[in-house]
């Protein structure tokens, strides 16, 4: 048998996938590398929400009555811990993430919200000037979270203290920092990103990046990144 070539033989192998064991494989969507560090991204300032009591959250839009809660109304309500991995559409994920929190349906169960029969959307509404839109079946899900906790503490202000959604099937930027907001909508409507070229759902298993093909990731969102 004639040897091959050593480059033809690098040549014709197939590109290394991210370093990652088979049993985990499967965990990866495509085009994601793994990482254990966890990377800080946002558009402007942290907002500083010091030991929360100031803040509220605002529920509005195809609902029985507006209503305002406060970080301690939320955190009455019945407790939930979400061990997910994420994934941002910069290509980097994260595996099992340990979120605390109360689910997002449970939120609406507790407080008693009525949600309107033509509501199928929902718009959260974030700091700084942040929104994301995610049908509202998805948030219904089991493990979609309003968070307060990471890993056994407080959220710092930097990953969204004090409180977050974490959605894990989609894209991360759908998981909002800062949620001051949630609007119930019968008609979609695109956010922050999905005004600005991302994808409307962001399934990262069907690697729903944007919504445009030939839209090109800008240079800055791989660069500029922080890290706890
Ligand atoms: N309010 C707000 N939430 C946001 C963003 C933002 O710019 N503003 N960026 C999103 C994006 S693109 C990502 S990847 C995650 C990052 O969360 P992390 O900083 O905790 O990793 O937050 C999401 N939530
Ligand atoms: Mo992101």
């Amino acid at each position: 048998m004639e040897k091959m070539d050593k480059a033809e033989r690098l040549k014709r192998a197939p590109a290394p996938k991210a370093r990652i064991s088979p049993e985990l494989a499967h965990r990866l969507p495509p085009g994601q590398t793994l990482t254990d560090r966890f990377p800080i991204l946002h558009e402007g300032d942290v907002p500083d929400y010091g030991d929360g009591s100031e803040w509220s959250l605002r529920v509005f839009g195809l609902v029985d009555g507006e209503r305002t809660f406060s970080l301690d109304d939320l955190k009455a309500m019945p407790r939930a811990t979400v061990v997910c991995d994420i994934h941002c559409v910069t290509r980097w994920s994260k595996f099992d993430t340990a979120w605390e929190g109360v689910r997002f349906r449970d939120f609406l169960a507790a407080a008693g919200i009525r949600v309107r029969p033509e509501a199928r959307h929902v718009m959260i509404h974030a700091d700084q000037d942040y929104e994301t839109n995610v049908p509202l079946e998805d948030l219904m899900r089991d493990d979609v979270l309003l968070a307060w906790g990471y890993d056994g503490k407080p959220l710092t202000p930097k990953h969204g203290w004090p409180l977050r959604l974490i959605v894990p099937h989609l894209y991360f930027w759908k998981s909002a920092k800062w949620v001051r907001g949630i609007e119930f909508m019968k008609e979609d409507r695109p956010g922050y990103w999905e005004q600005r070229g991302f994808h409307n759902y962001a399934d990262p298993f069907r690697e729903q990046r944007f919504s445009d093909e030939s839209f090109e990731m800008p240079e800055d969102e791989w660069m500029h990144k922080d890290y706890d």
